[in-house]
């Protein structure tokens, strides 16, 4: 059933339910010297290149590429449409490897028709934290569909994260592969109710009309909590020591340091927002919040091109209940003009997004470890991860 990734180190679907195996590494790591040191062979009309994204041409190369021919949902109604600026952000973090931002070009006409990522990550399976690749950004070209280049291209950035000396890698996908570590589903407040119907992101709920339904989903003009306002640089300490305490009550979740914190966390206009409580009394970090901005394309609707639209990412909570600071992360994404704040199930999620309005989606995400083992699926709410 599955050629390729039957070959792979990854957990198999004959092995599920087997507590019998080894946790952490499926094979251990070979010497340097035995890495292959030639790329892959492509079809003979292609040929890799390694992508500069600090230039505005080869950035914008991606981000068409991208644009056109990646994620979709199930209707293909939407398409997601990274933007450039997030691209940057998404693929330089700290200590990234230029050599892991990998393209495959037409030879002839040099168009860029395939891209696939890494970018370096330290992450903690229960009590082993393990250098990993996070991989993201597999793309095909929409003409070159069911050729078999996925497979290629990810052996080619497998042989590329092994010259760096890492072994593991996490990687998320809307579809079912051999095998996820946890499956999680999507979660949808609408912001932009109106809209959200007009463009079919949304229905009409059974009984109601669209005054009920706008009022149903109203929201504060600002946020509740005394002392929210937005994470600053000076804050990189206090948010990383609130988050690394936060991050230990999950099975699998990143480890981060404050450059880390600094790079995912520190809001960048358009890309990534974060906003924190800061006590009166003790000036302390208290709690923080953070949603990264993810359009996507509208297909085919005469009215609108895009969906404005926030994914929840790092959460924590110490006094501000849960509730209220997603409560203003909700206000605050909707007097930003997003029309939609997406979230995951993940960490402590599923205890809010109900009483928050929020539905299910008809997307699931599934979360992957490569050549790395562990013994039980995970609840979503073990999770303590967020890929973009
Ligand atoms: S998930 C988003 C993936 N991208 C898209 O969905 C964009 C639209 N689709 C496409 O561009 C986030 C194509 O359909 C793609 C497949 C390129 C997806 N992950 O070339 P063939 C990520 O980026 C397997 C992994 O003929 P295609 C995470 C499929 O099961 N494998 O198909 C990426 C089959 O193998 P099988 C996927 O449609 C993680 C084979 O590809 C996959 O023309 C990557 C068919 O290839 C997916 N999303 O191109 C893994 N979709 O064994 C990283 C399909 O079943 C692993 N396939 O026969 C770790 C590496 C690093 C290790 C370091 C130690
Ligand atoms: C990993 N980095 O399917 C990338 N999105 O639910 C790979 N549905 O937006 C990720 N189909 O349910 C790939 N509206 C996986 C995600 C692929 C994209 C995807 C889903 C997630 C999605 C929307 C639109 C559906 C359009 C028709 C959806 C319902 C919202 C409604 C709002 C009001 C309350 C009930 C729910």
């Amino acid at each position: 059933r599955h050629k390729f990734w039957e070959t792979q180190p990854v957990g198999q679907f004959k092995d599920v339910g087997n507590s019998t195996l080894p946790e952490g590494a499926i094979e251990p790591p070979t010497p340097l010297s035995e890495v292959k040191q030639e790329p892959y062979n492509l079809p003979g009309p292609y040929e890799w290149i390694t992508c500069d994204m600090d230039t505005k041409e080869m950035c914008a190369e991606v981000y068409n590429l991208l644009a056109n021919n990646y994620v979709e949902d199930d209707e293909n109604m939407f398409r997601f449409n990274y933007s450039k600026d997030f691209l940057q952000w998404a693929l330089r973090p700290p200590g990234y490897y230029r050599s892991w931002h990998i393209g495959v070009r037409v030879k002839s006409s040099k168009k860029l028709v395939a891209f696939i990522t890494g970018v370096p990550a330290k992450i903690r399976a229960k009590d082993s934290v393990v250098n990993m690749a996070e991989i993201n950004f597999l793309c095909v070209h929409k003409k070159l569909r069911s050729k078999r280049l996925a497979p290629v291209m990810i052996k080619e950035v497998t042989r590329r994260v092994h010259m760096e000396n890492i072994w593991q890698a996490a990687y998320t996908a809307g579809v079912i592969l051999p095998t996820p570590i946890s499956t999680c589903q999507y979660w949808h407040r609408s912001l932009n109710p109106k809209k959200l119907i007009d463009v079919g992101f949304s229905r009409l709920g059974a009984r109601m009309t669209m005054s009920r339904t706008i009022k149903l989903y109203k929201l504060p003009d600002s946020p509740i909590t005394p002392g929210f306002r937005k994470m600053e640089l000076h804050d990189v300490p206090a948010v990383t020591r609130l988050l690394r305490e936060y991050l230990k009550q999950f099975i699998v979740a990143p480890d981060f340091d404050e450059n880390d914190v600094e790079h995912w966390l520190l809001p960048k206009e358009d890309v990534v927002d974060s906003f924190l409580v800061e006590s009166s009394e003790t000036r302390d970090v208290t709690d923080f919040c953070s949603f990264y901005t993810l359009p996507s394309t509208i297909l085919g609707n005469q009215n609108y091109s895009t969906l404005k639209a926030a994914y929840s990412y790092y959460n924590v909570s110490t006094k501000t209940p849960m509730l209220q600071l997603m409560n203003d992360a909700l206000i605050v994404a909707k007097k930003k003009g997003y029309d939609v704040f997406n979230a995951l199930d993940v960490m402590e999620n599923e205890s809010i997004l109900k009483e928050l309005k929020f539905g299910p989606g008809d997307g699931q995400l599934h979360y992957y470890l490569y050549n790395y083992r562990l013994n039980q699926p995970l609840r979503p709410s073990e999770l303590g991860l967020v890929l973009l």
